[in-house]
């Protein structure tokens, strides 16, 4: 059942995989193929096998290109640094919209405009807009191929890079296809242009992309149109576009959900076995957190997932997760042998694809925070970079794109369609003050209040100002594909047809609080282990607390410091609340409450008048 190799679609090797593809006997997806090559008029389509010849056919052209450098294959076999163009470095949420039918369905979170006015922009935006270039088909299935009810797409891209990255993102090719065809399955249809059509004669660059861009949701058609950007979450449409913003309409419909979440598994020295689920912002510690490395003897951390999680109720009544994706797209500066020694070992082994990171002299990457700092390097703007140059070598969202299979702690059950029952869920954002390392919700209600008033510092990970604390409900604010209140609507709803005590136990972290000096409080990375500890003691009934406005905090006891090099003040401060931060957070989040007007279920109400009257503030 869980057989290594059995729906690796797309990145097994063999001649009979790379044989040509001339179209699809399904015919609905023949004519939107069509139909986008006579509005796009590439020179020539290509529909995309998956193969590895393949890969070493594009990847050699993006060498060729510009676009891609090979790295030193003794260090990094199959391996590639690409630089974007300095503009198109992150995912743009001010161009990122909701077409929903009715307006008021992409609530107040989200940019809208009419579908018919949409596409027409963008249709005259895609006319011609491939001119010079191939188009790829890019069959895709997020999930598994033999899940019960797969998940297929079909990304439409005018861009090698995102081929390349897409096979590794996910599982693509031709077995994907024959699916689609035998099933006559229905796909998301996703097409993406980079928005630079090449002229007879005319030169392109290494990486082409517009200065417009649209990155545009479908909710009702289950569609996506993408123009202007190679970026990542902008551009690879498998991942934040289908998984996360269609994924959630569909999930609100069909009464599951789809989550901005990492998968691991914990196992306690008594070997038992927990599945854990967390929520944080872009940018703050999914990808770390979900291939921990234990500073506590006894427990082990394996990996399922890193980004996102699609959850539905098993019939036994528990919460089950699966990870749709097929590799880690993370980011890369931060990431050293102490922070994260199972990215590094998963990088290591090669087939990766590495963006804006710098390039060492020795045909290697480098990042800001990976040790052995180089004396001299190519910078991700492509230029002379020393330590001293005062500018970072690496730009702060820059990314290694790595197969998931390569990574040395991936659990078996990533292989199970049936996903695996979660315990408990984290929510957690980026903040320097008032929230303290980790505090346990009473119930699923009051886990979904600490969602949905989630609050974090923005990131790099997207275009705009970073550092500016803003409400991103359960990590979702820029993938949820509907209205966000309706959004929170559908988490009290799920909870209240469940059963209680099979419920995941919701818990608040914040891994980033700062001392006077500015530095962080907790060390973080490894060391979170001890917070997932006593998450699961809380579970088992066997760790203290203490009850507090905002929820259950460990006492400083029952968390296990035993080997960690804190003073029991600063611990006592990472774990501190106090009243008088929380009443100034307070306003913040009546603010944000307000948006919804008349939609914000009364539940959420109810939930922060007793935070305000624990607070003494009614
Ligand atoms: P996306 O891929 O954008 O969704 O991000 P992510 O949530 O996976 O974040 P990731 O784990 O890549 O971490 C982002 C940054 O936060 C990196 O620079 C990490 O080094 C840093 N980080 C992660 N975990 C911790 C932690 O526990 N403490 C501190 N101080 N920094 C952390
Ligand atoms: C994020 O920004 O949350 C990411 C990277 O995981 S991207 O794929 O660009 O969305
Ligand atoms: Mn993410």
């Amino acid at each position: 059942q869980h057989g290594h190799g059995q729906d690796h679609s797309g990145r097994d090797a063999g001649p009979e995989r790379d044989k040509p593809v001339g179209g699809t006997t399904h015919a609905g997806l023949q004519a939107w193929v069509d139909e986008v090559a006579a509005l796009t008029t590439p020179d020539e389509v290509v529909w995309v096998t998956g193969s590895q010849q393949e890969w070493t056919r594009l990847t050699d052209k993006l060498v060729a290109a510009g676009t891609f450098t090979r790295l030193d294959p003794e260090k990094k076999p199959n391996s590639f640094h690409a630089a974007s163009d300095p503009t198109d470095v992150a995912r743009v949420e001010d161009r990122t919209y909701i077409c929903s039918v009715d307006e008021r369905d992409a609530g107040p979170t989200n940019n809208w405009m009419a579908p018919e006015e949409m596409k027409e922009i963008m249709r005259g935006l895609y006319a011609g807009c491939m001119t010079g270039r191939t188009m790829y088909v890019v069959p895709f299935v997020m999930g598994h191929l033999n899940a019960e009810h797969p998940m297929f797409g079909v990304e439409i891209t005018d861009s090698e890079y995102v081929v390349v990255s897409m096979r590794v993102m996910a599982r693509t090719g031709v077995s994907v296809l024959r699916r689609i065809e035998e099933l006559d399955a229905d796909y998301v249809p996703a097409l993406h242009s980079l928005g630079a059509p090449l002229q007879p004669g005319q030169a392109d660059v290494p990486w082409p992309c517009n200065e417009t861009k649209y990155i545009v949701q479908f909710p009702e058609q289950r569609m996506i149109w993408s123009y202007g950007s190679g970026y990542g979450g902008n551009a690879l449409l498998g991942k934040k576009c289908y998984a996360l913003r269609i994924a959630s309409v569909m999930a609100r419909d069909e009464g599951w959900l789809a989550e901005h979440m990492l998968i691991l598994k914990l196992t306690s020295p008594e070997q038992q076995t927990y599945y854990v689920a967390a929520a944080f912002p872009s940018a703050c510690g999914k990808t770390n957190l979900a291939m921990l490395a234990p500073t506590i003897p006894g427990w082990t951390v394996e990996t399922l997932g890193d980004d996102i999680a699609w959850m539905r109720f098993g019939e036994d009544g528990r919460l089950y997760a699966v990870n749709p994706e097929f590799g880690f797209f993370g980011v890369a500066p931060g990431t050293n042998e102490h922070t994260n020694p199972n990215a590094m070992r998963t990088i290591n082994l090669g087939n990766s694809v590495f963006t804006n990171v710098a390039l060492t002299d020795d045909g290697d990457v480098w990042w800001e925070g990976l040790e052995n700092t180089p004396a001299h390097a190519t910078s991700w703007k492509g230029e002379d970079w020393t330590p001293d140059s005062g500018e970072l070598s690496a730009h702060a969202n820059s990314r290694y794109c790595t197969p998931i299979e390569q990574c040395p702690i991936l659990a078996d059950e990533y292989h199970d369609p049936q996903g695996v029952p979660i315990s408990a869920i984290f929510f957690g954002g980026r903040r320097r003050d008032t929230v303290p390392l980790v505090t346990e919700s009473r119930d699923w209600v009051h886990g979904t209040f600490m969602g949905a008033t989630l609050s974090s510092e923005t990131t790099a990970a997207a275009t705009g100002q970073v550092g500016v604390v803003r409400r991103d409900p359960m990590a979702m604010l820029p993938f949820i594909g509907y209205d966000a209140a309706d959004y929170f609507q559908h988490w009290i709803d799920l909870g209240k047809d469940a059963d209680a005590t099979k419920l995941p136990r919701i818990f608040y972290v914040n891994w980033f609080r700062r001392d006077d000096d500015g530095d962080f409080l907790w060390p973080g990375f490894g060391e979170n282990a001890r917070v997932l500890k006593w998450a699961i003691e809380r579970m088992e009934g066997k760790a203290a607390a203490v009850e507090t406005p905002i929820g259950h905090v460990p006492t400083p006891e029952a968390l296990d410091t035993t080997g960690l090099e804190m003073t029991p003040e600063q611990v006592e401060a990472a774990l501190a609340v106090d009243p008088e931060e929380w009443k100034q957070e307070i306003p913040q989040i009546e603010e944000w409450f307000a948006r919804f007007e008349g939609n914000l279920p009364t539940q959420l109400q109810v939930e922060l008048d007793g935070l305000k009257a624990r607070l003494g503030l009614l």
